[in-house]
């Protein structure tokens, strides 16, 4: 599976001082380490920028400062499209852009993109203003009505991700099912398309959080997940992973398997 590394994100202090006092250093040895941990993309976020101008600016900045020391493609997270811009303009590679939604405006900026410069997207189940419908069911509307609007822009359905959006398990006890239940709908119905999630939120405000965010992995990718958006540098995380793609046959001869275990990465 894809694994796009979380830790380039200004919403981590951190990161943001980074960004802030272009410190390429910091973000180089972040960069590097979720290559090491095992990511295939990295994410950056700089959404704590105010203005659209000055989150330009730091996609500028960061992206050839990421790539110049690790050969991956990056995921571009933004809610802006002049900064997505700014960051496909000097990306090398093929990139991902993090994110669209089934909002037509939203689309109407974002697959144009997609087309012209080729990379992947991912797909919020998510309408106007963020809504986030409340059934699995309506969550598959707005997928397959993304589905058909990228045909319009030419864009293959096999480059789009799309994300059910999981939320956390502490306010609705169904929301682990729900995601479930969503994702497999997505695999079952729309052909090539590909599915993506993040970690985190399905086990906020509850304990040994970790515990919870690598079951609910395998869930995942028990249930068909292709890509997720984590910390590549959590070796307990990234060797189930490695034991999970095995148990669901996507290892001919389990020789990554092997391979990581030889590489010592099996052990947490
Ligand atoms: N779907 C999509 N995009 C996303 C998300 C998603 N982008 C943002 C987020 N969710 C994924 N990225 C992060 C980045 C950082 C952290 C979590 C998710 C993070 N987690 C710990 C914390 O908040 O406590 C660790 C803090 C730290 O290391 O400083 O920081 O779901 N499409």
């Amino acid at each position: 599976m894809e694994i796009i590394g979380e830790k380039i994100n200004t919403t981590r202090k951190e990161v943001e001082k980074a960004v802030r006092e272009r410190d390429a250093v910091f973000i180089q040895d972040l960069a590097r380490r979720q290559a090491e941990g095992g990511a295939t993309y990295l994410d950056v976020n700089s959404g704590l920028a105010l203005y659209p101008e000055e989150e330009a600016e730091d996609f500028a900045w960061l992206v050839p400062v990421i790539q110049k020391v690790v050969d991956l493609p990056l995921s571009i997270d933004s809610g802006r499209s002049r900064p997505i811009e700014a960051a496909l303009k000097l990306h090398s590679g093929k990139a991902m852009i993090n994110s669209v939604n089934g909002e037509p405006a939203k689309m109407e900026e974002i697959f144009p993109l997609v087309k012209k410069y080729g990379c992947r997207v991912i797909a919020l189940t998510s309408s106007r203003d963020g809504g986030i419908p409340a059934t699995s069911g309506e969550r598959l509307k707005i997928a397959e009505i993304i589905a058909t609007e990228a045909q319009k822009y030419r864009v293959p359905l096999e480059d789009i991700y799309f994300d059910p959006l999981v939320m956390a398990l502490s306010t609705q006890h169904g929301n682990g099912t729900l995601f479930l239940e969503t994702l497999r709908g997505i695999k079952n119905n729309l052909g090539e398309a590909k599915t993506v999630s993040g970690l985190s939120n399905i086990s906020f405000g509850l304990p040994k959080r970790r515990l919870l965010n690598q079951a609910f992995l395998l869930l995942a990718l028990g249930s068909g997940m292709d890509a997720a958006i984590l910390d590549p540098t959590d070796k307990a995380l990234m060797a189930m992973i490695r034991a999970g793609e095995t148990l669901m046959g996507k290892d001919p001869f389990c020789a990554h398997y092997i391979g990581a275990f030889r590489e010592g990465r099996l052990d947490a």
